[in-house]
């Protein structure tokens, strides 16, 4: 398949300052006409091409002249006209396009008898011929007419700027809208349907007062507070933190059913997948609140960071994207606890990022070329981008790196920017000169430029004669394709404790970049300390690398114990858990170190209890599921979750009392509204857990009491308990769960992923019958996501050693394709890893793959299947 390269990228030869667009919308079809303005940059001629999929073009004019053929010519990829006059003019097309039938939900599509866009990346093309990419900004004005009774609200970016009704007998009516800021054509955004609105204003640091409104259908006004408050909290937040004020006078959010992203951030008129918008807490987990705020925030965030700043291309992607999770990770970890949220970004990353790059899709942060665009929304650009951030703010201190990032700012507002003039420019704003700046800004750069995770080796070497431990650092990268010798800037912050002083470190948080391939490290420690202290390294994860050092299991067990760092201390316990795991799997089980690690939960249990719940539910979780098949060149799925459910059913019967007595004392404090009493159901369903795989009936009995809770928190935690253990009480406890649910999709998706990830020993069918279930839409990612993406997490079924659950899998696939090709080829991901299962598995999915290759598969879908299989 064509690719595009980042070293192909020309500039537009034409300017677009301003554009109107009128959309009439009919039963049918919707017939668009557009009015743009358009400079040539260059004297010399150039033709100008239009991308457009999908639209039936009805008439076109320059300067009010119409064109006839062979002026312009027509494809399925757009039009171009062969000779555009040499000076500024005004090209006006009228078109058609048909949203009734469009199911890819890109360009403008119909969800639950309205009318919505998602533009980003590529989407434009599908609602009017236009050059479609994100290095053309314009002024948009737009005017909407439709039916009054289908369609009463009629929205679009900006500030409204007229309505009214269109003839005399008031059946139709219009809006016209005017966004006075440039912008790139994905943030473009229309709605048209029958939606009630939740207003709330917010006032500016400057006094300016936004109306903000939630959109959302009728009856679901009541799940928007959560939305609302949270979007006030990122304004404040953003001027507080960057002194970024709002600029438009309204803040619209939609929330819409079918939606193939989590939300898009439209200049004005963010559009949501209603799971990230419709929720409180008796339909939503703690968790999900967390991620309804943090989400809502980064679309706020994106306002300056991508829409007043955009992207030259799609490879600058992560430049919007990178750092606008990092922001919206700054402000979850300021307005809740800065190190869990470390830890839970930290595990995220390991689960999937990490996973992403040992595979076949591994990229780079700044890929170099794509066939399709929608296939680079990874966790890469994302949260690795988003890491990078990290460092570089690690690197400068905050002082510094917000002066940089006030100059990125100041210098780029209205335009489109690269990776490299962000990078500039913070530096300059930083040091003032690039030439002060401390570390090797090209090494740096590389972490853009160069696919997979960097491995990082240490060695100690203790000079008890003058109290010095020498540490040598060592660099590698990977999974880098090629062989060249890269170095990069890993930045190391690092503690070390005394042995006989127990918890105080004797140097604290002190930072060494390890730049070369090779490098040493002296940490001079108190005069007559008598034995090498305990390193405690790349605290708060100071880089995205993993690591391999000589620190004993003794110093993982004094860490896990000792240190003051939430996310050192919870990794020293993932240490041992995963060590733990691999001997189990290797048929060496270390029943020592089990012992020893068991006696320090127990420990931990007593000095933690319920002051701090949600870090000891966290630092007694074991590892995700994808990390530990990271642990072997040869991954035996089934045994891994057997021997992992195992080590849990241990751990749960050798601290059995010490969890009853404290799943009493947590009870008092669970009623709490959110965000207090988050940690203590934490808490307590991690508890039931344990006590429920334990056998603990009573337990057990309790959770299916549990489902109808007031809090879902609660009711999930009960249901999760209960999972591993496919038994009546199981089936009980589901099916109250789904009739207490059936009327509310959002909540109904998270109990389709249920069924569909728990053991079941009825089968396969139960897949297939929860495809063919009445409250299914086949339409909607989320219900596909939640059965396809929940097949593939449970064990059994998905990995069964036929191959039947790979092949299901792949026919399923190729029918969503059909439909929705976007959210096939990200879900085609499933086979990823298939090359490091053991034969047997392998053999399955390679089948899967291979007839996923023979069908008829879309672009998108056909670029994963290739690099997977290659
Ligand atoms: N730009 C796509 C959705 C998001 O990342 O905010
Ligand atoms: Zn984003």
């Amino acid at each position: 398949q064509k690719s595009i390269k980042l070293s192909d990228y020309v500039e537009y030869p034409f300017l677009i300052p301003s554009i109107y667009l009128d959309f009439d919308i009919g039963t049918d079809y919707v017939v668009v006409q557009s009015s743009m303005i358009i400079k040539p940059k260059k004297k010399e001629s150039s033709k100008l091409v239009l991308k457009g999929n999908q639209i039936k073009l009805l008439s076109i004019s320059i300067n009010g002249k119409e064109l006839k053929l062979p002026e312009y010519s027509i494809s399925d990829k757009g039009l171009i006209i062969h000779s555009p006059p040499g000076s500024e003019f005004e090209l006006k097309i009228r078109s058609l396009i048909d949203p009734f039938r469009n199911t890819s939900l890109e360009g403008l599509y119909l969800s639950s008898g309205m009318l919505t866009t998602q533009c980003e990346a590529e989407g434009f093309r599908r609602i009017c011929f236009h050059p479609d990419r994100p290095d053309v900004l314009s002024r948009y004005t737009v005017r909407i007419e439709a039916d009054r009774t289908l369609y009463p609200i009629l929205l679009s970016n900006g500030n409204e700027k007229y309505s009214g009704n269109l003839n005399s007998n008031n059946l139709r009516h219009e809006f016209i809208w005017e966004d006075p800021f440039p912008k790139p054509c994905y943030l473009f955004a229309l709605v048209a349907g029958k939606l009630n609105s939740v207003s709330d204003t917010y006032i500016t640091n400057t006094g300016r007062l936004i109306d903000i409104r939630i959109y959302v259908e009728k009856g679901d006004e009541k799940y928007t507070k959560h939305a609302v408050n949270s979007l006030i909290k990122a304004m404040k937040w953003d001027e507080e933190n960057y002194g970024l004020e709002y600029d438009l006078d309204e803040y619209k959010i939609v929330a819409v059913r079918h939606f193939n992203m989590g939300a898009m951030e439209n200049k004005g008129l963010n559009i949501f997948n209603s799971k990230l918008v419709l929720a409180d807490s008796k339909t939503a987990t703690d968790d999900e609140l967390e991620r309804i705020e943090s989400v809502i925030a980064h679309e706020y965030f994106h306002n300056w960071t991508g829409n007043r700043i955009t992207c030259r291309d799609w490879f600058q992607l992560s430049l919007k994207e990178g750092l606008t999770v990092f922001r919206d990770q700054s402000f979850t970890s300021d307005l809740h606890s800065k190190g869990l949220k470390r830890i839970e970004d930290v595990s995220f990353l390991r689960n999937f990022q990490f996973a992403e790059d040992k595979g076949p899709t591994s990229h780079a942060v700044k890929p170099k070329e794509y066939v399709a665009i929608d296939n680079f929304y990874t966790t890469t650009i994302y949260e690795k981008g988003a890491e990078l951030i990290r460092m570089l703010e690690l690197l400068l201190g905050k002082e510094k790196f917000f002066r940089g990032i006030n100059l990125y700012i100041r210098t780029f507002d209205g335009s489109a920017a690269t990776t490299e003039d962000f990078i500039n420019s913070l530096i300059k704003g930083a040091y003032l000169e690039e030439k002060n700046c401390p570390f090797d800004l090209d090494k740096f750069l590389n972490w853009y430029y160069k696919s997979g995770t960097p491995k990082v080796y240490i060695n100690q070497s203790w000079d008890s004669k003058n109290s010095i431990l020498n540490v040598s650092f060592e660099q590698k990268i990977d999974s880098e394709k090629t062989s060249e010798n890269t170095e990069m800037v890993i930045p190391i912050l690092y503690s070390c404790y005394s042995r006989e002083k127990g918890a105080s470190p004797i140097a604290e948080d002190n930072l060494f970049i390890l730049d070369k391939n090779k490098k040493n490290l002296k940490i001079h420690t108190l005069p007559g300390e008598k034995e090498a202290p305990v390193l405690s390294l790349f605290r708060r994860f100071s880089s995205p690398v993993v690591w391999e050092s000589d620190l004993l299991i003794d110093d993982y067990l004094f860490l896990f114990l000792n240190d003051n760092d939430y996310f050192s201390r919870w990794d020293s316990g993932q240490y041992l858990m995963r060590e733990i795991l691999k001997t189990r799997l290797c048929n060496k089980a270390n029943y020592s170190l089990e012992d020893r690690f068991i006696n320090a939960i127990k420990q931990t249990i007593k000095s933690l209890e319920i002051n701090d719940p949600f870090f000891l539910a966290t630092l007694i979780a074991i590892p995700g599921f994808a990390e530990l098949e990271s642990l072997f060149t040869k991954v035996d799925p089934i045994r891994i979750y057997r021997e992992s459910i195992d080590f849990q059913v241990l751990i749960g019967n050798e601290i059995l009392q010490e969890l009853r007595i404290i799943s009493k004392n947590l009870l008092v404090n669970i009623d709490h509204q959110w965000p207090m009493g988050r940690g203590e159901r934490k808490l307590l369903g991690t508890i039931w857990f344990y006590l429920s795989l334990a056998g603990d009936i009573d337990v057990q009995k309790n959770c299916v009491e549990s489902i109808s809770h007031s809090s879902m928190t609660i009711s999930r935690a009960a249901l999760g308990a209960l999972k591993p253990l496919d038994n009546t009480l199981t089936e009980e406890a589901s099916n109250l769960f789904y009739n207490l649910w059936k009327e509310n999709p959002v909540v109904l998706d998270s109990w389709f992923a249920y069924e569909a990830s728990r053991p079941h020993k009825r089968g396969i069918n139960v897949i297939e019958k929860l495809l063919s279930h009445p409250k299914f839409d086949w339409k909607a990612p989320n219900a596909i996501r939640a059965v396809l993406g929940g097949f593939s997490k449970n064990i059994d079924l998905f990995h069964s050693l036929d191959g039947q659950g790979y092949l299901f899998m792949a026919d399923k696939l190729i029918e969503v394709d059909k439909i929705n090709p976007i959210t096939a080829s990200r879900m085609v991901k499933v086979f990823s890893k298939w090359k490091t299962y053991i034969n047997k598995n392998k053999e399955g999915m390679y089948e899967s793959l291979l007839k996923l290759n023979k069908a008829n598969i879309s672009s998108n879908t056909r670029e994963v299947v290739e690099l997977i299989l290659n």
